[in-house]
């Protein structure tokens, strides 16, 4: 018989549901022994080479052609044109990038194609994935917020303890709620911690603001004794339309532009990918972001694009 098979995912909350969903449908379905472990973007470096001679699954994160079973919804999945040509939609591969989070994609493919039949419990978890990934919360005060079970486990992979800790999440996400997999002492400290830095990053926020003119905040958050809080603009400050800001990151300055997801704009004519693009970076419609080399220029392109959405915004 052949050896475990190992689902690789990304380590976010969609990620790890869809590592568990496929965990549940491989052992129930297929009676496969599985194994779990998440994946970061360092791995890519040698991509070709990964696990090779290890059986192994790939789900939320880019495709791979020795994968048994891939599953993904990001469009920047295929990191050659070799890779996308190797892909064709099949009995153990599936892309949707259409798909708010990748959950929704293994159970619909596992009903479709293995006759499996999807419990309560994982469409709870879809459901959360979908919302947390795509950022659909109700408000600003439910994603800042938010106490769901779902909310608080998403919220403490920012605190994680130890780099192992998404695989043991992912072990009770196979067979518990939602509920009791919150319910676990660990993940009730980690969520005290990360509430704390939630709460820290809101009271910084404000210090970073450089102005908010016509609808459109520009802020530099580059120091790194910032905390950051994704939606701590539109918190500041309802009435935004979009927020352009400067924040550190692992690969150095990074110039960042969203939207409101809760204000939108009474204009649809801005395009952030598309504008990032002219920067050297990319995204999509509402969200995007671009690199630049050093802090001048970082201060310099946000200025200037915080500028340009203005413009786009006045000219009715
Ligand atoms: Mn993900």
């Amino acid at each position: 018989m052949a050896g475990p098979i190992t689902i690789h995912y990304h380590r976010d909350f969609d990620g790890m549901v869809s590592a568990a969903v496929l965990a549940h449908v491989l052992r129930e379905v297929h009676d496969e022994r599985v194994q779990w472990r998440s994946v970061n973007y360092d791995q890519r470096r040698d991509w070709d080479d990964f696990q090779r001679g290890n059986r192994f699954a790939i789900v939320d994160f880019h495709f791979h052609k020795r994968a048994e079973y891939w599953f993904d919804h990001h469009p920047t999945t295929f990191l050659t044109p070799e890779d996308e040509a190797a892909y064709a939609p099949s009995d153990k591969w599936k892309l949707d990038t259409s798909s708010p989070s990748c959950p929704p994609i293994i159970l619909s493919h596992a009903t479709e194609h293995w006759g499996y039949k999807v419990s309560e419990r994982f469409e709870e978890m879809a459901h959360w994935s979908n919302v947390i990934d795509a950022a659909q919360f109700e408000s600003v005060d439910e994603a800042l917020f938010g106490d769901d079970p779902a909310l608080r486990i998403s919220r403490c992979m920012a605190v994680a303890p130890t780099p192992d800790w998404q695989d043991k999440i992912v072990r009770d996400m196979i067979d518990l709620r939602l509920e009791d997999v919150a319910m676990r002492p660990d993940v009730e400290k980690a969520w005290q911690r990360a509430a704390r830095n939630r709460d820290k990053a809101l009271d910084d926020f404000p210090g970073t603001i450089q102005n908010v003119i016509d609808g459109v905040m520009l802020y530099d958050a580059s120091s790194n004794k910032i905390r950051r809080e994704r939606f701590a603009p539109f918190f500041h400050d309802p009435d935004i339309y979009y927020a352009v800001g400067i924040i550190p990151t692992r690969g150095g300055l990074h110039v960042t532009c969203g939207v409101n997801p809760w204000n939108p704009p009474p204009v649809d004519t801005v395009h952030v990918g598309e504008i990032m693009q002219g920067y050297g970076g990319g995204g999509h419609k509402p969200v995007g972001g671009a690199n630049p080399g050093n802090k001048t220029r970082a201060l310099e392109i946000s200025n200037e694009i915080a500028t340009l959405i203005r413009g786009k915004l006045n000219a009715k």
